[in-house]
C-alpha cells in the first residue's frame, strides 16, 4: 500500500491522522481527502483493511445485521454495483466488499498497513497532535480522529495457569488467517455471547469433541441464512432510497419497523403468533415485535419466556436444557446473538455443555481446564470472551491530552464525552462512534457515516472559519454523561448486569453505561442541531 519511505525520526506532516483503515476509517479519509481536499493518512495497526473483519476470522464470523444495510450508503454506484451473496455475509465477503470500495475510491496509497500507534498527545502550543508508532515513526497533524472500532481490543481472561497450557490458545478476536484445523481434537471454547454462539456449531462439526464453559446462559434468535436471489437483489437497489430514509429514522439504525403496539396489549394468542412469526423470520428484527419489549418488565418477560419455552423444546436432555435457559437478564439486555443451530449443537454426541456457575473454572493446566469438579482435557482452547468494549480501543492508543493528562486517568471513573464525538481537555480529537454516542446499539455503518459526516462538516467550518481548534466544553460534556445515564437508565438495558455494555465482563473496569440509547434518529437530530447552533457545547478559536 501507501509506499512512502519510513524514516523514523523525521517527522511526517498531515492535516489530519486517521486511526483505523474499517468501516470507519476508509470513509473518513474519503471524505478529508476528497471532498476537503485535507492531506491525510491512515495508520493500521493490521497488514490488512477491514478493522473488525481483518481481526474476526473465526469459525462462522458472520454479521448480524443483513448484508444489504450493513454496508455505506454514500456512493450510488457502489452500491449498486456490488453484490451480497448471502443475506447475512461472512467474514471474508465483507473484507472483500471494503476492498472493493477501497480500490474504487483510491484509498489504499494514503493508508499505511502494520502501523500500530503507540501514543498521542496534544501539543497546545501549536495546536496540533503528535502521534508516535511501534516502529519509532512521528507524525504531526492538526486533527486526530480515531477509528478504531468498538469491539476490537480482546479480552483474554487471566486464568492461572494459562502459559501452561501445553495445547494452542485462540482469542476469536485475533484469530490466525491461516484458520485453525479442528479435524478430531478436543476443543474447549470458553464464552457464550454472540460469538461464542457463532462458533460453538461449526467447531462441533469439524472437532473430535467441543466442552463449551458457559458462564451466563443467553438468549439466540435463529438467523435464517439464506442466498440472496437475484430477484431479491434487484428488488432491493431499486428501494436503497427508502431503505437508507428508513434506516436514518429509526432507533437501531435498521430498516425495518419497530411495531407501535405494546406486548401486553394483544391476547395471549395473538402475541404468541406474532412471537412465532418473528422467530420464523429470524434475526434481529425479533426485538421489533412489540415497541415495549426493552421497557417494560411484563413486556419484555413474555419475549424471554418464548425464547425460554424455544430452548426446551429444541434441546432434547431437559437438564441440558435448563442449564442453557437464561435466568438472570431478559431478552435483549444484552446484545443479543442470532444463531444458526446454536442449541441443537447441544444434542450433538460429541458437544458437553459445562456450566460455570456449578464449577467455575479454577486454572488452566498443562492438559486442560481445571474447574472445582474436575479436569476437562483438551487439545485446543477458544477464548470466546469477548472484548474491552468501547474504551477499551481509545485507552490503548495511550493518548495524552492537552496538559499531558492520560485519557486513561480523564476516564478512571468511566468515559466523558461529550456526543461521543469529544472529550474535554482533548481539543482536535474526534472520535467515530466513541462511547457516548449509540454506536454498538445500532447497525454500525449507519451510525459510522452520521459521525464522519458530522466530523467533516465541523473540520470544514473550521477551515473556512480560520479556526484551529475544538474542544468539548467540561459542563457539555458532565450535562451529555448525565443524558446518557438518563436514557440508558428509561429502558431495562442497565438491568443486565453482566452486560458488556456495563463493561462488566472486564473486572476492574468502572460500571458504567457507555453506549447511547436514546436512539440514532434522536441523536442524530441532537448532533445536526448543535451544529446548526454554532456547535454549541464546543470551545472553538
Ligand atoms: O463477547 P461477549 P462476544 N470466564 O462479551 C464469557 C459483537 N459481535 O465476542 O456473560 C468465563 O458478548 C462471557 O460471560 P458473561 C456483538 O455486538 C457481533 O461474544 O460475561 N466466561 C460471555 O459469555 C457482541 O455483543 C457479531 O458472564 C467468560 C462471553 O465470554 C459483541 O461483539 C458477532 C469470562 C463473552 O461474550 C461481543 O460479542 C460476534 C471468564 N473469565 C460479536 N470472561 C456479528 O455481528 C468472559 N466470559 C457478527
Amino acid at each position: 500500500m501507501a509506499a512512502a519511505a519510513r524514516q523514523p525520526a523525521e517527522v511526517q506532516v498531515y492535516d489530519a491522522i486517521i486511526v483505523g483503515a474499517g468501516f470507519s476509517g476508509l470513509y473518513q479519509l474519503h471524505k478529508l481527502r476528497d471532498e476537503l481536499g485535507l492531506r491525510v493518512r491512515v495508520l493500521e495497526k493490521g497488514d490488512g483493511i477491514g478493522g473488525t473483519w481483518h481481526w474476526n476470522r473465526y469459525p462462522g464470523a458472520r454479521c448480524d445485521s443483513e448484508s444489504y444495510y450493513y454496508c455505506y450508503s454514500f456512493n450510488k454506484e457502489i452500491e449498486q454495483e456490488w453484490e451480497w451473496t448471502e443475506r447475512y455475509p461472512e467474514h471474508p465477503e465483507i473484507r472483500r466488499y471494503l476492498d472493493f470500495v477501497a480500490t474504487r475510491l483510491d484509498l489504499k496509497r494514503d493508508i499505511q498497513l502494520s502501523t500500530e500507534v503507540t501514543g498521542a498527545r496534544f501539543d497546545k502550543a501549536r495546536n496540533l497532535w503528535v502521534v508516535a508508532t511501534r516502529s519509532g515513526e512521528r507524525f504531526e497533524a492538526r486533527f486526530l480522529v480515531t477509528a478504531v472500532g468498538c469491539l476490537s481490543t480482546a479480552n483474554v481472561p487471566k486464568i492461572p495457569g494459562l502459559e501452561t497450557f501445553a495445547g494452542q490458545w485462540y482469542h476469536t478476536g485475533a484469530w490466525p488467517h491461516e484458520g485453525v484445523d479442528f479435524t478430531g481434537k478436543r476443543v474447549g471454547q470458553i464464552g457464550t455471547g454472540s460469538t461464542g454462539i457463532q462458533a460453538a456449531p461449526v467447531i462441533a462439526e469439524q472437532a473430535g469433541h467441543l466442552t463449551v464453559f458457559q458462564r451466563t446462559a443467553n438468549y439466540s434468535i435463529p438467523a435464517r441464512n439464506r442466498p440472496m436471489s437475484p430477484e431479491e437483489s434487484r428488488e432491493i437497489k431499486a428501494s436503497y432510497p427508502e431503505i437508507w430514509e428508513k434506516a436514518r429514522s429509526a432507533t437501531n439504525g435498521h430498516p425495518f419497523d419497530v411495531a407501535t403496539r405494546g406486548a401486553l396489549s394483544v391476547p395471549e394468542e395473538e402475541r404468541q403468533a406474532i412471537y412465532e412469526q418473528a422467530w420464523d423470520r429470524g434475526g434481529l428484527r425479533f426485538r421489533a415485535s412489540f415497541s415495549d419489549i426493552l421497557l417494560s418488565q411484563a413486556a419484555n418477560d413474555t419475549a424471554s419466556d418464548f425464547l425460554r419455552r424455544k430452548i426446551r423444546e429444541v434441546v432434547k436432555d431437559p437438564e441440558v436444557a435448563e442449564r442453557l435457559t437464561p435466568r438472570d437478564h431478559g431478552f435483549a439486555t444484552k446484545r443479543p446473538p442470532i444463531d444458526t443451530n446454536y442449541f441443537e449443537t447441544f444434542n450433538r454426541d460429541n458437544v458437553l455443555l459445562v456450566d460455570l456457575k456449578e464449577e467455575p473454572i479454577v486454572e488452566i493446566t498443562p492438559r486442560g481446564i481445571r474447574t472445582t469438579k474436575g479436569e476437562y482435557e483438551l487439545d485446543i482452547i477458544v477464548f470466546a470472551t469477548g472484548f474491552d468494549a468501547l474504551t477499551g480501543p481509545l485507552l490503548s492508543l495511550n493518548i495524552e491530552g492537552e496538559e499531558g493528562q492520560p485519557l486513561r486517568k480523564a476516564w478512571a471513573e468511566g468515559p466523558r464525552t461529550y456526543l461521543g464525538l469529544q472529550t474535554p481537555g482533548f481539543p482536535n480529537l474526534f472520535m467515530i462512534t466513541g462511547p457516548g454516542s449509540p454506536s454498538v446499539l445500532t447497525n454500525m455503518p449507519i451510525a459510522i457515516e452520521q459521525h464522519v459526516d458530522w466530523i467533516t462538516a465541523c473540520i470544514r467550518h473550521m477551515r473556512e472559519e480560520g479556526l484551529e481548534r475544538i474542544e468539548a466544553k467540561p459542563d457539555a460534556a458532565e450535562n451529555w454523561v448525565a443524558h446518557v445515564n438518563e436514557a440508558a437508565n428509561a429502558t431495562l438495558l442497565p438491568m443486565a448486569s453482566s452486560s458488556w455494555y456495563l463493561g462488566a465482563n472486564v473486572p476492574g473496569k468502572p460500571r458504567v453505561f457507555m453506549p447511547y440509547a436514546g436512539g440514532m434518529a434522536r441523536y442524530a437530530g441532537i448532533c445536526s442541531e448543535v451544529a446548526r447552533d454554532g456547535y454549541r457545547g464546543f470551545a472553538l478559536r
